[in-house]
């Protein structure tokens, strides 16, 4: 009896030992294969986002196409990560993207240079990398995929020219200008419109020019601060609609009128919800729209490559621009954001 007790024993442990080491190699062979093919194990298409902060509503609207677009039931996982307006941040996020071993990274660049290492490894890394919303200058157009976003340059054009043909190419007009990000491409853009317009129009001078970095908060402290130095102004351009409406709180608190029945005439970017009613009730004279729902873009793009096609390497949202004087409620329960 106690022979064959002990024989019984020997068996179990035998098993126990075949068993275990059946669930270790098991793991050890799943966990090596997904940092090889990610999506062999969710069979979802994962796709690292790295997004430049949550300084305006059209960074909230742009980074809701992404997640609308690219959601679970979509097929895609989505990895969003923050970046506070912070290019360090996003280089960080980038190599983050690489070591999970994502499918795609798609990085909205919050400004223009010093990208060419990170963009040198994630094309080590074989990963399709597409940049959105503003440019990046690298040293060859290579070291990315595709870009979608928006003709900055065109978008200042669209402003000058509505201020040319409405507030008149001969008045002496003194402008306040409220930049963006310094060196980021919406910035650059806008603001090379308005250059162009003061060189076609001598008689317009730009009495200060400052950045808010497209925040309500450092629209209105700028916007305190040039109204102190400069009591007279004619024209407020402004680079996006949170500086506008922080400069449009520095306006009311100094007493000062603006917008269509108001001695200041308000020039706003991006046309968001928030920015078209101020619009329709006449406190922004001329939005320019900047256009962030690029999700559809982006998946068309990876459609593509998945596809084995060669998408085009550059590609432009379309965008519009609204008048006080003419836009409707029809027009903003029209919008997408
Ligand atoms: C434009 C985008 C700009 C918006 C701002 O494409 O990069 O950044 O105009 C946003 O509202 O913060």
């Amino acid at each position: 009896m106690v022979v064959l007790m002990k024989k019984l024993w020997l068996v179990v442990g035998c098993v126990w030992v075949v068993g275990m080491v059946a669930v270790m190699a098991r793991g050890w062979f799943s966990s090596s294969s997904k940092a090889e093919n990610p999506s062999a194990s969710s069979g979802l298409t994962r796709i690292g986002f790295s997004k430049v902060g949550a300084e305006s509503d059209w960074r909230m609207a742009n980074t809701k196409s992404m997640k609308m677009t690219f959601s679970e039931k979509n097929g895609y996982e989505l990895l969003v990560e923050e970046a506070q307006q912070k290019q360090s941040r996003q280089v960080a996020s980038i190599r983050n993207f690489i070591a999970r071993g994502v499918d795609y990274i798609v990085v909205a660049p919050v400004t223009e240079e010093g990208w060419d290492d990170v963009l040198r490894e994630v094309k080590e890394a074989k990963i399709p990398l597409i940049i959105v919303d503003r440019m990046i200058k690298s040293a060859s157009d290579d070291l990315y995929t595709c870009w979608v976003g928006s003709d900055f340059r065109k978008e200042g054009d669209v402003a000058v020219q509505w201020m040319e043909e409405n507030l008149g190419r001969e008045r002496d007009l003194k402008i306040v200008h409220l930049q963006g990000t310094m060196g980021s491409s919406a910035q650059i853009g806008r603001t090379a419109g308005l250059q162009a317009g003061l060189e076609r129009n001598p008689a317009w001078h730009v009495v200060v020019s400052d950045s808010g970095s497209f925040t309500h908060a450092k629209g209105k402290e700028i916007m305190e601060q040039m109204l102190r130095q400069h009591p007279y102004i004619d024209v407020l351009y402004s680079e996006n609609d949170n500086m506008t409406f922080g400069a449009m709180e520095a306006m009311d608190e100094a007493h000062r009128s603006y917008g269509l029945r108001g001695e200041i005439t308000v020039i706003s970017f991006d046309a968001t919800q928030a920015g078209l009613t101020a619009t329709l009730q006449g406190k922004i004279n001329y939005n320019v729209e900047c256009n962030p729902l690029h999700g559809p873009r982006v998946e068309e793009i990876i459609r593509r490559l998945q596809n084995g096609e060669q998408p085009e390497k550059f590609s432009y949202v379309d965008e519009m621009s609204f008048d006080a004087r003419h836009i409707t409620q029809a027009d903003l329960d029209a919008r997408e954001y």
